[in-house]
């Protein structure tokens, strides 16, 4: 295993109070079908899926004065999410977040902040996605709080939310890098410099290749200069071209294709320093015959180091 650990926990997180359509709820339970915990034990993982977190139910509700909706319920979900994050870091174990839309990653990446924090370990985040997810709340086009977790995590947007690590930020700008971004709204253009975040957009992958790409976001990361590294992964599913993974509610043509998605988790895992992971965005009520829940167990099994031939 090319995990930096051995022993996983799944945690459920089944709520898509952040996001406009409904239906991310029920990813967990169809990473589960696609049977992705024992995918993961056939490596020699010590697997255990501690089930779903409970929250409140999603409301629907309108924006509210700051923009925002369901923002009450967004935070109870992020707390749980956060608090079930923490627990198993610091059990020595490796959480696997399976959400949920991504507004969850505010709640499991500021887990792991304040993980690196009290463990003194450096932490890179990977955010794979088609969008930017950087809005603030009275920018935002739609209001939905998947729109703004990366804002959040560096300090920007609402109090609670940034504040879950128990500092302000929970990270810096450069800790993130993003790939696979194809659809930016005009102001997040902005806000992305301004928070200094690491992008490689489609059209660097275009121009350069997916290889050349993830050799500079995981630059620094493998041998001995990257030892006290805590990689974590924010893998939002419409990262991936929609013609292989049509289940997801905010798809964007002209994503990673099969190859080019397998040689990104396989460079990961070839670093060894992966020591979260958040699933988000996965929506079974779009997908056909569980196709995508399927190609994202593939696509996890190279993360934790899958391979045709033996190397190194
Ligand atoms: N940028 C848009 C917004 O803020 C769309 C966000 C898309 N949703 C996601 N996040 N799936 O990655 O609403
Ligand atoms: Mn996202
Ligand atoms: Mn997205
Ligand atoms: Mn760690």
């Amino acid at each position: 295993v090319l995990a930096a650990q051995k022993a996983v926990t799944l945690i459920g997180v089944p709520t898509d109070v952040g996001a406009g359509r409904l239906g991310a709820a029920m990813g967990p339970d169809a990473l589960r079908v696609a049977q992705l915990g024992r995918a993961l034990a056939r490596f020699g993982v010590d697997v255990q899926d501690i089930g779903n977190l409970a929250g409140p139910p999603n409301p629907r509700g309108p924006r509210d004065a700051h923009g925002l909706r369901n923002y009450a319920e967004c935070l109870a979900w992020n707390q749980a999410a956060h608090d079930a994050v923490y627990a198993q870091l610091q059990a020595g174990r490796m959480p696997i977040m399976l959400g949920g839309d991504h507004t969850l990653a505010t709640g499991s990446i500021s887990a792991v902040a304040r993980h690196c924090r009290a463990s003194g370990q450096r932490l890179r985040v990977l955010w794979l996605d088609a969008h930017a997810d950087c809005n603030l709340p009275e920018i935002s086009p739609t209001g939905n709080l998947h729109g703004i977790p990366v804002a959040s995590l560096c300090g920007q947007g609402p109090e609670p939310l940034a504040a879950l690590s128990g500092a302000i930020p929970a990270v810096q700008g450069p800790q993130i890098c993003q790939i696979g971004l194809r659809s930016v709204d005009a102001v997040e253009k902005r806000i992305i410099q301004r928070l200094g975040l690491e992008v490689f957009d489609m059209r660097a992958i275009d121009e350069q290749g997916m290889r050349a790409v993830m050799q500079q976001a995981l630059a620094g990361l493998s041998g001995p200069e990257g030892a006290d590294v805590h990689l974590h992964l924010s893998f939002d599913v419409d990262f991936l071209d929609p013609e292989i993974a049509p289940g997801t509610g905010t798809t964007v043509r002209g994503g990673p294709n099969y190859r080019e998605a397998q040689l990104c988790m396989e460079m990961i895992a070839d670093t060894g320093r992966l020591a979260s992971l958040d699933i988000v965005e996965l929506n079974p009520a779009l997908d056909i015959r569980n196709q995508t829940a399927e190609l994202v167990v593939d696509l996890v099994e190279s993360l934790f180091g899958k391979s045709t031939l033996v190397r190194g």
